[in-house]
């Protein structure tokens, strides 16, 4: 196996579970006809012909598998509780209708039924017999969304699993098999979007040309429930145009916009809309002309909504010309505009205030902007956490940011922003930027297929926990059984706290090298932009370590809720994992474990390392148990891994040391080599880098 299935394997079933499928699902029957319904039958067979290990019957048979949606005749007269479940909720149970005993799979769409099919393929992946089936779901967030960072050159931006996907030079003619199975495995986990091109846009994107290709994949997808966006780039105006301004108030430039979406629409009726990076690292914008972030979305909103469409447009902005705190500045222009987007506009917000570190506390702005829509963006792809080859499942990183409590109200978390049930918003949604290219395992590897499920089990539900998504995952990527579910997932569970741990402990961030962000560069001090630089980050000196966000440092504390901000305001009741996001902090100050802030921080490096050399090790023992091809890329990759945590390590230690000239704590390894020998390493090509 190459892990080109994902999660849609569907192997043999156990032989007496296998029985009891062919027994409870002898055929597949369709209820109506419709392109989605088709896809979904078409899956239901697949899936049971490769658990029972037997085609499934075409037509009626005693005990069938019914799709059908509540408008049918005989489901309607069950009187089913539909009415909760919305457009893409589903219903799965076990039923008797007209005189059999089925399984039906029903919701008020046919794309509620797609769902409500891979609900059920799940349930049977992972253990589940269709005698005592009762599954109800409803999303609680509406956008389920990819972002491809991929340009039309076929190079992903930070993509770490080959090139993009898309074949731009060989559509719209040709429709790669890959695109629907590229469907198959996000319907399957309930996305519902994707934006084929990179924030960093081309207008060429927006060209006819272009317009055509994205219409054929659209047809592609649309079967399976996902709407194609684009990233527009503001410029386009000037730029495929003609005209000498994208000033968003200009009439000409509202209208070419308008044009433009009418122009969309044409070839894709249900095109979802724009996706925005504005003034941002370089991107043209409506500041450019002095006019606002809502300035800007407001006009493309205007343009996109009489066809129904949204714009998603990013606060991931900063600049250079208040290098005073780069995690203060998307909140200090985005909050005053609270209000002052249209209905149809979606703001949408990085996880952090920074840039998806290993770690970094939520993004002030969640909760702070209750009249507008948020939505939160995760990164799939593992752009600070060790690209494709180190193991790192970011289930528990989306968990941890959705579970933070804002403080702004008694309870409100993350998630409740994001799903809408803070402020009653039903524009809601969840962005990630993907990790998939045109790998044959699409990820880059095994494990990090299972950042893609979990981003889009957690986009469904962001109150789901880490673990079980893990355990799903895990049952249906490998076996469903204990003896290789329960040690993957304790593999799983802690990798992400070990990368944290071997590259940015104790609340430390964007410590990596220049350029492509894949081995450490704690020392880099001579980058242009002072926010770019390590040391601008960490602030290390002979005294002491951190970025004091308090009243005495930068006050990016005073951007939370009065509460929070309260508590983050001293080091004693901040959360020793963001410790130094905070405070700047003496090297012997104590901490919980007794241990200095400087013995801590070895300690932690330590553990991270020997977390990695652990999952190695768990991972032999799995030998026999998993298939060669998987198995073999798997353990190198931890083999990669382990040197590099102890590259990250030891790098770090010796340049921390060369700061605070203090010696190891007793007992603790040195660096393998001195500081210089890790300032000489250079990492000659990186994948997905943009320079
Ligand atoms: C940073 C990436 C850069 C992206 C940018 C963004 O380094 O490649 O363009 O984020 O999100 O993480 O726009």
């Amino acid at each position: 196996e190459d892990g080109y299935d994902l999660w849609l394997r569907y192997r043999p079933l156990a032989t007496n579970d296998a029985a009891a499928l062919q027994r409870d699902a002898q055929s597949v029957e369709r209820r109506d006809d419709t392109p989605t319904l088709r896809v979904a039958v078409d899956e239901v067979r697949r899936g049971l012909a490769g658990l029972s290990g037997r085609a499934s019957a075409d037509g009626t048979s005693a005990h069938p598998v019914v799709l059908a949606t509540g408008a049918d005749r005989d489901v309607a007269a069950l009187r089913l509780p539909l009415a909760t479940l919305g457009d893409e909720g589903y219903l799965v149970r076990s039923t008797t209708f007209g005189g059999r005993r089925v399984t039906l799979v029903t919701a008020n769409t046919d794309r509620g039924v797609l769902y409500g099919s891979f609900a059920m393929l799940r349930y049977l992946q992972t253990g589940g017999s269709l005698a005592s089936i009762d599954l109800t779901s409803t999303p609680r967030v509406k956008l389920r969304v990819l972002n491809h960072w991929d340009n039309l050159d076929g190079v992903v931006e930070r993509g770490y699993a080959g090139q993009s996907l898309w074949d731009w030079w060989t559509l719209p003619d040709f429709r790669d098999p890959r695109y629907t199975d590229y469907a198959r495995a996000n319907a399957s986990i309930g996305i519902n979007g994707t934006v084929l091109n990179n924030v960093n846009a081309k207008a060429e994107s927006l060209t006819p040309r272009y317009i055509a290709k994205a219409a054929a994949l659209a047809d592609v997808f649309r079967p399976y429930g996902i709407k194609v966006y684009l990233s527009a780039r503001f410029s386009a105006p000037i730029e495929l145009g003609g005209l000498k301004t994208a000033d968003p108030l200009d009439p000409q430039v509202a209208a070419w916009w308008k044009a433009k979406a009418d122009e969309i629409y044409r070839a894709i009726p249900d095109f979802g809309g724009f996706l925005v990076k504005a003034n941002s690292e370089g991107q043209p914008g409506p500041r450019d002309y002095h006019r606002s972030h809502a300035d800007g979305a407001n006009m493309l909103a205007a343009a996109v909504a009489p066809h129904g469409g949204i714009v998603m447009w990013r606060a991931f902005v900063y600049a250079d010309t208040d290098p005073e705190d780069r995690a203060k500045q998307a909140y200090t222009e985005f909050k005053p505009l609270d209000g002052k987007f249209a209905d149809n506009v979606i703001v949408q917000v990085k996880n952090g205030a920074i840039d998806f570190q290993p770690r970094e506390p939520f993004h002030p702005l969640f909760g702070a902007m209750p009249k507008t829509p948020l939505m939160i963006e995760f990164q799939i792809t593992k752009e600070y956490l060790g690209f494709a080859t180190h193991l790192a499942y970011l289930g528990p990183l989306f968990a941890e940011t959705l579970a933070s409590e804002t403080m702004q109200k008694p309870g409100e978390t993350v998630a409740n922003v994001v799903d809408g049930v803070a402020e009653g918003h039903t524009l809601t949604g969840m962005a990630g930027v993907a990790n998939i290219g045109r790998d044959r395992d699409w990820a880059g590897s095994t494990f990090n297929q299972a950042n893609w499920y979990a981003f889009g089990r957690m986009a469904w539900d962001p109150t789901l926990a880490a673990a079980p998504v893990a355990r799903e995952w895990a049952a249906m990527t490998f076996a469903p059984t204990p003896a290789i579910v329960d040690p993957v997932v304790g593999m799983m569970m802690g990798s992400r706290e070990a990368v944290v741990d071997y590259m940015t402990p104790l609340g430390l961030a964007h410590l990596m090298a220049t350029g492509h962000h894949y081995g450490p560069g704690p020392w880099v001090a001579d980058l242009k932009r002072s926010e770019w630089n390590p040391v601008y980050y960490h602030r290390a000196d002979k005294t002491g370590i951190g970025f004091d966000r308090t009243k005495t440092g930068s006050d990016a504390v005073a951007q939370y809720a009065p509460a929070l901000a309260r508590r983050l305001a001293d080091p004693a009741t901040t959360p020793e994992r963001e410790l130094l996001w905070f405070h700047h902090l003496p090297w012997d100050r104590r901490l919980a474990s007794g241990r200095t802030v400087w013995a801590e921080m070895v300690h932690d490096y330590d553990a991270g390392v020997d977390y990695v050399s652990t999952m190695r090790r768990q991972w032999a023992l799995l030998q026999f148990s998993i298939d060669a091809e998987r198995w073999t890329k798997t353990a190198t990759y931890l083999a990669v891994q382990e040197r590099e945590a102890r590259w990250w390590r030891d790098a770090s230690v010796a340049y921390w040391m060369s700061v605070n000239h203090l010696p190891l704590p007793p007992g603790v390894a040195p660096p393998a080599h001195d500081l210089a020998w890790y300032k000489a390493l250079k990492v000659p090509y990186a994948p997905g880098n943009p320079q």
